[in-house]
């Protein structure tokens, strides 16, 4: 077990010592409207050889007219631009020079050593203390939990915030962090725990003692680290696949209707499925920590970013399956109570009606396979002006908003029951 352990982070050592971090100066980002089948196809050509081109896709290729969002190495900029022209092919410009939203992103020291605060963005290493701090400064209500562990041999931590053993059934999960780049997904899930401990509001109080709290913060540790110290703009995992390629797509990799469409058989895309299910460390050791304790679940809640989007299950197919009756109008309850604080905007609906097919996601596999009543996938702000690269300052605004719909989500439930 321990050799297990030991020698991909040997391994890690050297790779990290030899890579730079990437810098992205005048890399631009398009917003692609394929017009024809053909146009399509050669979009779809550069998305299986993603990490071999330095194009990098923001949104999958899907079908002609549904947007796609990709990023350009500004060596590849007039390729595009006299591709779409000469295919008639719409492209707007989202960002004209990613460094500079990645220099505005706000990721700095806190002001204080020690401290932790929701006005930057935090590293694997901070959100790891920040928990192991809440377990020893609330220990009748905190416990530290290791939910599992990745391939390069990190933990993944998260904590039981229990206000009652009564409570025991009536827990909710939330993860965050599956998809390295979406950094706000980790930062709202935290804040939220937060709220959980501290706010001293007796209506919300009330409504945070009535569950037991599942918070895992970073579900992607080897991703997420390399978006700090290497690439931000990595997705997936890091194990190597060949061909130069690195990682799959854990929310891709579980097993339930895994391989099942939108999601790719290549190592170089993004939305690579892996060889099996659960081919990766970090799913499956997950998988089989939240299989002793998912009979408890009343809600579980996967965080991603980025469109203003309130998704329900499955992502293999658009059937309104399960509870759709009762978990529909709960989101659109939901999305109405996130818009009354700042005027954001959210659509509600089955994933693959509202975005595009995405089989073998978390949420699917935790639903499908223990029919938790409740199970959300967030796709929080924005819609494509900062994107991945939500600046710092909307941290709380973004998880003000999602907490308020996420006690709508709750409440609204209780009443049916
Ligand atoms: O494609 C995804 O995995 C998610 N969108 S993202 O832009 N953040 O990558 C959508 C999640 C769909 N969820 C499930 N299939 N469960
Ligand atoms: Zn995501």
């Amino acid at each position: 077990m321990k050799m297990r352990f030991l020698f991909p982070l040997l391994a890690l050592g050297v790779t990290l010592s030899l890579a730079e971090k990437i810098r992205f100066d005048n890399y631009k980002v398009y917003r692609l409207i394929p017009n024809d089948e053909e146009t399509l196809d050669i979009l779809k050509q550069m998305e299986n050889t993603d990490q071999l081109s330095e194009y990098n896709f923001w949104s999958p290729v899907i079908k002609v007219e549904t947007p796609v969002d990709l990023m350009v190495p500004p060596y590849r900029v007039d390729y595009i631009e006299s591709m779409a022209k000469s295919r008639g092919m719409n492209a707007s410009v989202l960002m004209e020079n990613v460094q500079k939203y990645i220099d505005n992103e706000g990721l700095r020291p806190q002001a204080r050593a020690g401290s932790f605060g929701w006005t930057s963005y935090h590293t694997y290493d901070e959100y790891n203390s920040f928990l192991r701090s809440l377990a020893t400064n609330y220990p009748d209500t905190v416990t530290l939990i290791r939910g599992g562990y990745s391939f390069e041999g990190r933990e993944i931590l998260g904590v039981l915030v229990s206000f009652s053993p009564a409570n025991q059934n009536n827990a909710v999960f939330l993860e965050s962090l599956i998809h390295a780049r979406e950094w706000i997904t980790g930062a709202v899930s935290t804040y939220i725990l937060n709220e959980i401990l501290t706010s001293t509001d007796p209506e919300f109080r009330r409504f945070a003692e009535r569950y037991d709290w599942y918070v895992f913060p970073v579900f992607n540790p080897d991703g997420y680290v390399f978006t700090h110290t290497t690439n931000r703009m990595w997705r997936k995992t890091r194990v190597p696949y060949g061909g130069s390629c690195f990682g799959a797509d854990p929310n891709r990799n579980w097993g339930y209707f895994w391989n099942s469409g939108g999601s790719s058989a290549l190592p170089c895309s993004e939305t690579y499925h892996g060889p099996s299910a659960f081919s990766e460390t970090s799913t499956k050791t997950l998988s089989h920590f939240i299989s002793i304790i998912a009979h408890r679940f009343v809600a579980y809640i996967s965080f991603h970013s980025f469109s203003q989007l309130l998704l329900l299950p499955y992502g293999h197919t658009a059937a309104h399956l399960d509870n759709y009756n009762v978990t529909y109008p709960i989101g659109l309850k939901a999305a109405e109570s996130l818009a009354r604080r700042y005027g954001t905007r959210y659509v509600v609906g089955n994933i693959v009606e509202t975005i595009y097919v995405a089989s073998g996601g978390s949420m699917d596999w935790v639903k499908g396979t223990f029919g938790t009543p409740l199970a959300y996938t967030y796709e929080l702000r924005d819609t494509g002006v900062f994107g991945f690269l939500l600046p710092a300052e909307q941290i709380i605004p973004t998880a003000l908003e999602t907490l308020d719909s996420l006690i709508t989500i709750l409440n609204e439930y209780e009443s049916t029951k």
